[in-house]
């Protein structure tokens, strides 16, 4: 029995080798020569002294490197720190030196973005950059075919237990600054697992895959799931919905898509625009964000398909899903996977509530993370004495068993299905010398789901929206800038001082816009 997702895809690959498994633009690679380049990459690692435990960030963009140098961390004993490319001096600060990465996995762009954090990295020894860097670099580097070539790609390595720490994902900022979910190679395993059996993945699948691989539903749900199943996946290095809609369109090879609302949306508009239909697929699954209704039914309607909507977390991977056979049922999340719980409880009792009553989720199974990398306090909050874990979202069992997301406990914004904590923006916001004080918080958006809204409190003189926008950044990922920032006199509070962002969301969306509404010009 395999005690990793890594090991089934190396066993995978030794009785199948010829089988293509992963496209990238002109490139194709077979699972033999994927696990040969995997195999190389570890195995290179090691021969430069990665110890087992030691941690390798990833701050890629999706690409066959990704891939590769994913599973060989893994395979060389390493832990993978997931970074999303969109960040900057901020978030990359921090999570670089929360995990403590000794080596970096990364391009040119981004090897420039982490010069100037030379300093606080101090973990930090040396960088694989897939493209030459345009200038010398503050850490030694050596390039990413330099490094496969060093490697033996017949080495036989130890295979990581299921207990070992695989993964770090950063997620749940509430104090402004992310935390690190341990993911062990159990935890990913048994998901995947989970996942693959519910949705009926086998080899014959071909995934069309346009998320990025540095979150967990590119990753862990659409790289993983191929991997494990022995189908295969076309990889793009973006989504673009004109490109989408071909594909679906004209590769009658693809049987599956997964995405975030997002992108059903810009999808439904492109076919609406364009009259093209893409051919039937054997599932679309949404995730990450609330899928509306009325978006399930565009869908329905324009491609004649009934999506499939899960719900899962950083910390836990997939918790939930509607049926692969059986009604999906719009507005609603599903049942707990195979071998997985999940439950409703009340939010200050914590006991389990009756079907229909509303509160917060917990979840429990082999899938739930093992804690937060070096934060036992907040380890300890977030599981209760018998191993359930508070997901921090709200909703209700309904009396057929499907579960409904109706909210959130903790502040959180997702933005086309990136998240962003109100708190790491206002943090960045009051260094501004314009801002005295500032509350930020999600407005409902037509493309994005929610948009992140800034409501100031200025000095003298009072800044640009622009300006404030422009201010966030180049200091944090642009999708958490803010696209609406008001100008007021002075936030409400409450008699504990507490800001009362329900009142500023009911102020900002009755129709009478106040006159100190400011736009950033749109990108
Ligand atoms: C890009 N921009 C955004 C977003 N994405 N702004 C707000 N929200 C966003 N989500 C900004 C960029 O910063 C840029 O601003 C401008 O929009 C255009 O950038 P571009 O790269 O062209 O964006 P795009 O291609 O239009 O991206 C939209 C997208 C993308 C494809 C929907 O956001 C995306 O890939 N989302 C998926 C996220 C995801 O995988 N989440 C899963 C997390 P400027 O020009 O000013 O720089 S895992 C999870 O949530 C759990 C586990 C689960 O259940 O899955
Ligand atoms: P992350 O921290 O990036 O892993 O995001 C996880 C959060 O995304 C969850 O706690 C939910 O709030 C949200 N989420 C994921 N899938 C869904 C869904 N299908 N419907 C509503 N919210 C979702």
């Amino acid at each position: 029995m395999a005690t990793s997702l890594l090991e089934l895809f190396l066993t995978r690959a030794r009785q199948a080798p010829e089988r293509p498994v992963l496209d990238f633009e002109q490139q194709r690679f077979t699972a033999g020569q994927l696990a040969g380049h995997v195999t190389a990459f570890a195995s290179a690692l090691q021969r430069r002294g990665l110890k087992s435990g030691e941690r390798v960030a990833l701050f890629l963009e999706n690409s066959p490197a990704f891939v590769i140098a994913y599973l060989g961390t893994q395979y060389a004993g390493g832990v993978v720190v997931l970074v999303n490319t969109q960040y900057r001096q901020v978030e990359l600060g921090h999570i670089l030196s929360d995990a403590g990465a000794r080596v970096c996995v990364t391009g040119a762009a981004g090897a420039e973005e982490l010069a100037p954090l030379k300093a606080p990295l101090s973990a930090l020894e040396w960088l694989v950059t897939v493209e030459s860097p345009d200038g010398p670099l503050p850490w030694p580097d050596v390039g990413f075919d330099t490094l496969l070539a060093e490697g033996d790609a017949h080495a036989a390595l130890p295979m990581p237990r299921g207990e070992q720490l695989a993964v770090l994902g950063y997620t749940s900022g509430t104090t402004g600054r992310s935390k690190g979910a341990m993911l062990l190679h159990r935890n990913l395993l048994a998901n995947v697992r989970a996942v693959t059996e519910a949705w009926r993945w086998t080899e014959n699948d071909r995934l069309l895959l346009t998320l990025p691989l540095f979150h967990t539903h590119g990753l862990m749900v659409g790289l993983h799931g191929t991997l494990s199943s022995g189908g295969s996946v076309d990889l793009r290095r973006r989504f673009a919905a004109p490109e989408v809609l071909s594909a679906l369109q004209e590769d009658a090879s693809l049987t599956m898509f997964f995405g975030v609302p997002t992108m059903y949306g810009r999808l439904v508009e492109e076919a609406r625009r364009t009259g093209l239909r893409p051919r039937p697929l054997r599932l679309l699954v949404s995730g990450s964000a609330p899928l509306s209704p009325q978006l399930f039914h565009d869908v329905a309607e324009t491609f004649g398909q009934r999506i499939l909507e899960r719900y899962g977390m950083t910390e836990t991977l997939m918790n939930t899903t509607n049926p692969y056979e059986g009604e999906r049922r719009p507005g609603t999340v599903g049942m707990p996977y195979p071998g997985q719980e999940a439950r409703v409880v009340d939010v200050r009792t914590r006991q389990p509530l009756p079907d229909g009553e509303t509160g917060e989720i917990e979840v429990r199974g082999p899938h739930v993370f093992a804690g937060y990398w070096q934060r036992p306090d907040a380890t300890a909050e977030s599981f209760d004495a018998e191993g359930w874990f508070r997901t921090g979202d709200l909703g209700l069992r309904d009396g057929d068993g499907y579960f409904h997301i109706t909210g959130r406990a903790r502040e959180l914004i997702i933005s086309g299905g990136f998240n962003v904590y109100p708190r790491e923006v206002e943090e960045v916001l009051a260094t501004h010398p314009g801002v005295a004080e500032v509350a930020v918080l999600g407005l409902p958006d037509p493309d994005f789901g929610e948009q992140v809204v800034a409501v100031v409190v200025p000095r003298s003189p009072p800044p640009s929206a622009q300006a404030l926008a422009d201010f966030c950044k180049d200091r944090l990922a642009s999708f958490k800038k803010p696209r609406r920032v008001e100008l007021v006199d002075a936030l409400p509070r409450n008699a504990l001082g507490k800001v009362q962002k329900h009142l500023l969301r009911e102020h900002l969306q009755t129709p009478a816009a106040p006159s100190s509404v400011q736009k950033p010009t749109e990108p």
